[in-house]
């Protein structure tokens, strides 16, 4: 019988053939596949964030885990979109112009693909104007911003602004090493997060607030 708890131990163990052939299990015993994402894949990588974040799991174990969840993602990804099942929430994600630090950025998307969020990730060196044009054609409810320099942290008020500028309704979302809750006031971010697992927590959050919002305002009050 397919055992969603071993699966999500498999993932917090970073065992990525135990994930495959539990999720393949689950799959062709007609689990459905929301079921096996949330039970299995996503509780996995919940208690890898708690671990992340009690510095009881580092970056290797992190994305060891990470690696599992994607190879059983593979295996889901078609029939999620098949059943319909919305993902909680889409998430464009890049690293600040100027700057070619990555590694933190891949590990936020990671975490919050993990978190049953669509990630759209746009890469390193991105220009405001590309966070503009990716979050309104992928729709996204949050665009994310990684920036690992001093120098290039300004570019993080350039894409809240350019976003105002153009309308686009998203909530924003910054971090990376020098970044700071404060900053985020400054700037006007909507939300900032020291690490991965806070950027998953942070990100359920600010979700919830953009749909308590829209349902105030009435369903056709702000489309992207
Ligand atoms: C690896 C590294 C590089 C690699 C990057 C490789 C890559 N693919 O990313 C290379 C060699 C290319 C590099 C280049 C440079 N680097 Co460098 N680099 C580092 C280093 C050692 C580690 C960064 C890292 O990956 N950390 C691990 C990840 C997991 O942590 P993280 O990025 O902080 O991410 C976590 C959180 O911050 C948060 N987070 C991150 N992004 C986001 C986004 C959101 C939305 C949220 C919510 C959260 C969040 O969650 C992550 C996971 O928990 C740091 C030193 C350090 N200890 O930080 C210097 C460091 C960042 N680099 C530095 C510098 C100066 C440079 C160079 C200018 C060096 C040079 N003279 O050429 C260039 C700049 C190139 C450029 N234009 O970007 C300085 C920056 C100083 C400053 N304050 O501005 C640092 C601090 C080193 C130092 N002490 O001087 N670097």
């Amino acid at each position: 019988m397919a055992d969603l708890k071993a699966l999500a131990e498999a993932i917090i163990n970073g065992k990525r053939d135990d994930a495959v052939r539990l999720t393949q299990q689950a799959i062709d015993e007609s689990v459905a596949p929301e079921k096996i994402l949330n039970k299995g894949l996503t509780a996995g990588m919940d208690v890898v964030g708690k671990r992340f974040k009690n510095n009881e799991f580092y970056v290797p174990e992190v994305l060891i885990a990470a690696r599992a969840m994607n190879a059983s993602m593979e295996l889901l990804e078609p029939l999620l979109v098949k059943s319909g099942a919305k993902p909680r929430g889409v998430v464009v994600i890049g690293t600040a112009r100027g700057d070619l630090h990555d590694i933190g950025k891949n590990l936020v998307g990671m975490m919050l693909k993990g978190g049953g969020f669509k990630v759209v990730d746009i890469g390193i060196d991105v220009a405001p104007e590309t966070f503009v044009e990716k979050a309104k054609s992928e729709h996204a409810d949050i665009v994310a911003v990684s920036a690992l320099l001093t120098t290039t942290m300004p570019q993080m008020g350039n894409v809240v602004n350019a976003l105002k500028k153009a309308c686009v309704s998203v909530k924003t979302m910054i971090g990376g090493a020098p970044v700071t809750q404060e900053y985020a006031d400054e700037i006007g971010a909507d939300g900032y997060a020291a690490d991965a697992a806070s950027a998953v927590d942070k990100a359920r959050e600010l979700i919830s607030t953009r749909r308590k919002a829209r349902l105030k305002r009435g369903p056709s009050a702000d489309a992207p």
